[in-house]
């Protein structure tokens, strides 16, 4: 729906490299609006239940230590507009960079599976489900409309 809302989050990797702008940039050019924004060091509790269904993985332990451990923050966003779950996967790429198109955020920027440099939520329940875990707080998301918005959807 024009509504929808996904998570999206610049990782430390990519907060570190200067990609946060390179971010909003794509998802503002395109048309999207930005109803939440902080910058957080997520406690590793936060981390394993926003990976939670990974917690068999080998790779595990390290992607919580690397998400948490406070060298850079993630910058975490909701994202509001047509189709903004779908499309905000396909405009990062796929998971592993060496796989991901180029053009997209992970194809241009990145070329290592564990500096995959940004997060997005896969599935309308994931979408809801993260963004309760990282915007949980009353007031964090803003109903806002975007001047202009009239030429952008229709
Ligand atoms: P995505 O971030 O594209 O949704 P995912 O949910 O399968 O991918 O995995 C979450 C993150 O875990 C991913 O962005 C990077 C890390 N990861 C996934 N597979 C990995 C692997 N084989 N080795 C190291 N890290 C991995
Ligand atoms: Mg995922």
């Amino acid at each position: 729906t024009e509504t929808e809302r996904t998570f999206i989050a610049v990782k430390p990797d990519g907060v570190h490299r200067g990609l946060v702008h390179k971010v909003i940039e794509r998802f503002e050019n395109r048309g999207y609006k930005l109803v939440g924004l902080k910058a957080v060091v997520p406690s590793r509790q936060l981390t394993e239940e926003h990976y939670a269904d990974l917690k068999s993985k080998p790779f595990f332990k390290g992607l919580v230590d690397y998400m948490s451990n406070g060298e850079a923050p993630v910058i975490a966003m909701v994202w509001e507009g047509p189709d903004v779950i779908k499309q905000g996967r396909a405009m990062i790429g796929a998971t592993n960079p060496l796989q991901s198109a180029p053009g997209t955020i992970r194809g241009e920027y990145c070329v290592s599976v564990g500096r995959n440099a940004i997060h997005g939520s896969d599935s309308f329940e994931s979408a809801e489900k993260e963004i309760s875990l990282w915007f949980g707080k009353a007031g964090e998301l803003i109903d806002w409309k975007r001047s202009g918005s009239e030429w952008v959807i229709s």
